[in-house]
């Protein structure tokens, strides 16, 4: 009896989660608000301005699903994590979306019940030193002391790296950034390896002199980052898939938060379907027709985004690099929207 009555309470929470994680669409929707999971303050790509308002190349992802789900890219909580917290908040509900330089990796999309729903960052692991190590390459980091944040990638990609290039290091690490960010500041590490944009950000927001730091010329993984979703909600999948897409797709055919309204008035087929002027792009995922052009009206294109946040409108002034449109020689290939 007690065995059946547990198994029928395991059911009936299991089903209740079920419920409450099934339809991440309708929840948002009946709420009003987007929860959307970000870092605890990482400049360019997710950190509240002088205002308190939440802004980055991440936020945007945030802002551009709940211009999407809902008419306004400002209904969106922005819920802080650190690199440990980021997936149980996706797993437990408390979040609606992961947006926070995450990452996709093999066991990331096989193990934790999460999948992600396309790459808004091209990144790569590097190192960032004082200038005052005399250290020209990464390779002549013998003996080094590295720091790290617990729970990134970061941590295995610089254990096979330097086990494949007989260098050996201590690992310093910590699992709150800022930790890590004084413990590098403060000298308790001679080495700070994190991804490269990371490395950027760190260097002009978190250091006292930036001239007296330098970004090693080494790159030694591939980290494409890009928001997280739970698995087994493919329609919450879509809806931030393709709000990714629409955004690299409004560069791709030239359509600014500036003129957007104008371009409304085009014959171009792709510009109309786009912008929900010919009707039937929204029905489909259960949004209005106009989701993509409240994104790009609220939130801009994806290079609009890029350059703001972390390009040459930015501070970081990061280059496009891998992250241009890919006829421009970059990875950003937006899907057809048809
Ligand atoms: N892309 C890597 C690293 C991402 C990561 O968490 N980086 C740290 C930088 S050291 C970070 O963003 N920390 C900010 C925070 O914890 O709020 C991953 O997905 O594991």
């Amino acid at each position: 009896m007690f065995k059946l009555k547990t198994l029928f309470v395991g059911v009936l929470a299991a089903a209740a989660l079920g419920t409450a994680h099934a339809d991440t669409l309708e929840t948002v929707r009946a709420r009003g608000e987007l929860h959307c999971g970000v870092t605890t303050g990482f400049a360019g790509f997710s950190a509240p301005d002088s205002q308190g308002k939440w802004q980055g190349l991440d936020v945007d992802v945030c802002r551009a699903v709940a211009a999407a789900v809902l008419g306004d890219a400002s209904k969106f909580k922005a819920v802080p994590l650190n690199s440990q917290q980021r997936f149980t908040a996706l797993q437990s509900g408390e979040i609606d979306l992961l947006a926070r330089n995450t990452t996709v990796t093999h066991s990331r999309d096989t193990s934790l019940g999460v999948i992600h729903a396309g790459i808004n960052f091209y990144d790569g692991q590097g190192f960032l030193v004082p200038k005052s190590l005399g250290v020209k390459s990464a390779k002549e980091l013998s003996d080094a002391s590295v720091c790290m944040q617990q729970g990134t990638t970061n941590e295995n990609t610089m254990a096979d790296w330097a086990r494949a290039n007989n260098i050996t290091y201590k690992p310093v690490v910590f699992d709150q950034f800022n930790e890590v960010v004084g413990a590098f500041a403060s000298g308790r590490c001679d080495v700070f390896t994190t991804d490269a944009s990371g490395l950027a950000s760190i260097r002009i927001s978190r250091l006292e002199n930036p001239d007296d730091y330098v970004v090693l010329p080494e790159i030694i993984s591939k980290e494409p980052l890009g928001p997280f979703v739970r698995q087994g909600d493919d329609a919450w999948l879509n809806v931030v898939k393709w709000s990714l897409h629409a955004m690299v797709a409004a560069e791709e055919l030239g359509i600014t938060s500036a003129n957007v309204d104008q371009m409304r008035e085009s014959t171009n087929p792709d510009v109309r379907r786009l912008l929900g002027v010919a009707p039937g792009v929204g029905a489909n995922m259960g949004l209005d027709d106009a989701w993509a052009y409240n994104i790009v009206k609220q939130v801009g294109n994806y290079g609009e985004s890029f350059e703001r946040n972390v390009g040459q409108g930015s501070a970081l002034k990061i280059q496009r690099g891998l992250n241009a449109l890919w006829t421009d020689g970059g990875l950003m290939y937006a899907l057809p929207i048809r």
